[in-house]
């Protein structure tokens, strides 16, 4: 259906906030907060092929300004840019050792603490595949006023007041879920904002594409080696074989996974026996993304945003995507 007007992301965040009353517009702002540093990130990204022209990380170019690599550029935005935001208690990024919280007067009596992956599957970027940015955002339980604490960074992820990620791919999006539901908005280059363009997401209850490094199934376990037949397996009925599609970049991944159906996988495997991927960076946003969107997502032995985190940095294996592809995973592997 054409639609009759643009509806910025800004518009639509504030039409959505003006449902509660009671609420205070703080996570539109910290919303629009991330949707800019994301602008910031693309226009890097955008120029990520010309490298040997505008210099390699570390180089100087003509102009006298360091280049820096995507991955630390795109760390440093969100956090300059979390810093100095009015609604932004502290961040927690996955490419720091330890959470930042912000001590001016204003970050200290913040309610909101952001979680993010700055730029994940950034082996990606060499071959111009997509990459994307993952965040998720929790209100603190440190007491307000003062600095927040790691305590705030290791909530479950059923604890989530939002979450999303943006997607530099052929063009680039912004996809976030509240306990509303799931939107998605498109950047318009030419007037540098995010428009609507993918209301309501729903992702299909079923799906014909599996998403996983196959080459890893010699490490799997038998009930993985099993499912993964089971994909492969002739079924007229049930319209198997699967299709296999592996980008190899998570948002990419799980962006097909949410508009198309599917499953994405990383399970736990000899050579990375918790999983690889990490749960407060990847997995808890993606998977409040997915349930959301009618979807479901878990670890093998129960819902992933159950799990009670005990460190920042740790990782989780992953099945996630449409509800009946992960039910019938779960009859292989389900512990
Ligand atoms: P990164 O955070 O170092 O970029 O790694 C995460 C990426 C995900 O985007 C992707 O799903 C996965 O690693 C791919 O791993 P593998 O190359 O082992 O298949
Ligand atoms: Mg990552």
């Amino acid at each position: 259906m054409q639609q009759s007007k643009l509806i910025t992301m800004d518009e639509f965040t504030i039409m959505e906030t003006r449902k509660f009353p009671q609420a205070t517009g703080e996570l539109s702002s910290l919303l629009r907060d991330i949707g800019l540093a994301g602008k910031l990130v693309n226009k890097q990204v955008r120029k990520a092929g010309l490298v040997d022209i505008i210099g390699e990380y570390g180089a100087t170019n003509i102009q006298g300004e360091t280049q820096q690599k995507l991955d630390v550029f795109a760390n440093e935005t969100l956090i300059g840019i979390l810093k100095y935001s009015t609604d932004c208690a502290g961040i927690a990024s996955e490419e720091n050792d330890d959470h930042l919280a912000f001590e001016d007067s204003f970050s200290a009596n913040s309610k909101y603490v952001v979680l993010f992956d700055p730029l994940d599957g950034s082996s990606n970027i060499d071959v111009n595949a997509p990459i994307g940015t993952i965040f998720s955002i929790y209100r603190r339980v440190s007491e307000l006023g003062k600095p927040c604490t790691i305590d705030d960074f290791i909530q479950p992820g059923n604890r989530q007041m939002a979450a999303g990620y943006i997607i530099y791919g052929s063009s680039t999006m912004i996809v976030y879920a509240t306990r509303l539901g799931v939107n998605g908005f498109t950047l318009e280059p030419s007037i540098g904002e995010f428009c609507l363009s993918h209301p309501n997401i729903k992702c299909p209850e079923n799906g014909k594409i599996y998403s996983i490094n196959q080459g890893n199934t010699s490490k799997c376990s038998e009930g993985m080696v099993s499912y993964l037949n089971y994909c492969m397996e002739p079924n007229k009925e049930e319209g198997r074989p699967f299709s296999h599609r592996y980008i190899g970049s998570m948002v990419a991944d799980m962006h097909r996974t949410l508009l198309k159906g599917g499953i994405f996988i990383y399970p736990a495997d000899k050579s990375s026996p918790k999983g690889k991927l990490r749960l407060q960076y990847e997995c808890n946003p993606m998977a409040f993304i997915i349930e959301a969107a009618g979807g479901k997502a878990t670890w093998g032995g129960g819902n992933i945003m159950d799990i009670q985190p005990t460190e920042l940095h740790q990782r989780t294996p992953v099945f996630i995507g449409s509800k009946n592809m992960v039910n019938k995973v779960l009859e292989y592997v389900g512990a």
